[in-house]
């Protein structure tokens, strides 16, 4: 974060997960159901300039890539506003702010993230209103305005924990993200493949909501990720990718297995998804180690070896799409935290 004469500027970039976060125990506080981990990336990035106003709370002025922001995107940054005011005590005096986003995600990615943008705000706005926090504090932070940001505070490989289970004020003090131990010698990079399917017919927190609420896989779903996440840490750390992609793998399948489950059923994977899987699955079949994992659309992201990602990229544009056309192929390598 950069405190200048005018504000404050932070920028933070997307992160992936490796193993999901997927349905929430507590939606005031975003308590996860279970634990995360995650890759963040070089690419996708936003950057946030907060700036105090001489206008009270109440005035707070959004932009974001050059538009003011409206509808339930405000909504969410002005209750993240008021938030930081009351961490910072200042609700009684406080000072309205103007936040200035920008978005660096290529165009027609479908990759915009509330991670890198919520993370970029708490940075900028807890430094704008005088609260020095350290990491794990503004991972905390980050969390409360949207949960896969409390992981974008961190670069690389990053493990959100879930949290003390037993009650929520200890939950909120206990789940926070933090950097998990990498074997030096683990190169990876991620090859995501761009399927133009249309707008999200549901967002991910709505699509959460409705999981948790009416899948009857959902409680094998928390029962096996707690050790996903665990087993996704120690090949981490091992340098292991193999075991890393196969967890991986699994986690993306067993999310949308568990809200295809939900009713009416939660679907985000499109025809042309399965395309892409089955070609990851052809590159393993030919001896290339690369392992698919997809959020909340159709896309498809691909873990690979740093080495191996131009063969992987080559891979995808090969792809014949149904209706025609090949995917539009990104290229990203784990990228830094919050700054
Ligand atoms: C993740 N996703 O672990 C999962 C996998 C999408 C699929 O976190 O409601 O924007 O703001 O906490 O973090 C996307 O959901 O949801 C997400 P909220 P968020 O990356």
């Amino acid at each position: 974060m950069s405190a200048e004469p005018g504000g404050v500027t932070a920028v933070a970039h997307a992160n992936i997960a490796l193993v999901k976060y997927w349905g929430k125990r507590d939606s005031t506080l975003i308590l996860p159901a279970t634990s995360s981990v995650s890759l963040t990336l070089d690419a996708f990035r936003t950057t946030t300039h907060v700036e105090l106003l001489d206008a009270p709370a109440g005035r707070d002025e959004v932009v974001l890539d050059g538009e003011p922001l409206a509808g339930a995107a405000l909504t969410k940054v002005l209750a993240f506003l008021h938030l930081v005011r009351s961490q910072a005590s200042r609700t009684a005096t406080a000072q309205a702010a103007r936040v200035t986003s920008t978005n660096e995600v290529p165009t027609g990615a479908g990759l915009a993230s509330s991670a890198s943008a919520f993370a970029a705000l708490a940075g900028a706005a807890a430094t704008a209103y005088g609260l020095e926090l350290g990491r794990r504090d503004l991972s905390r932070l980050a969390r409360r305005g949207s949960g896969s940001a409390s992981r974008s505070v961190y670069g690389g490989f990053v493990v959100w924990h879930a949290g003390d289970l037993a009650d929520p004020a200890a939950g909120d003090l206990t789940s926070y993200a933090e950097p998990l131990p990498t074997a030096p010698e683990l190169d990876v990079a991620m090859a995501v493949a761009v399927l133009d399917a249309g707008p999200k017919k549901i967002g991910s927190r709505e699509a959460m909501a409705a999981t948790v609420a009416t899948s009857p896989y959902f409680p094998a779903w928390t029962e096996h990720t707690e050790a996903d996440a665990a087993e996704a840490a120690d090949a981490i750390a091992a340098g292991d990718l193999p075991r890393l992609g196969e967890i991986a793998e699994a986690s993306a399948m067993r999310m949308h297995a568990t809200m295809l489950a939900a009713r009416p059923a939660v679907r985000y994977l499109a025809a042309s998804s399965l395309a892409v899987l089955d070609a990851v699955a052809d590159l393993r079949a030919a001896g290339v180690g690369a392992w698919a994992t997809m959020d909340a659309g159709p896309n498809v992201k691909v873990l690979c070896e740093g080495a191996d990602l131009d063969v992987v990229a080559a891979g995808l544009r090969g792809i014949v799409l149904p209706g025609g056309g090949a995917p539009h192929v990104l290229l990203a390598r784990p990228g830094p935290g919050l700054r």
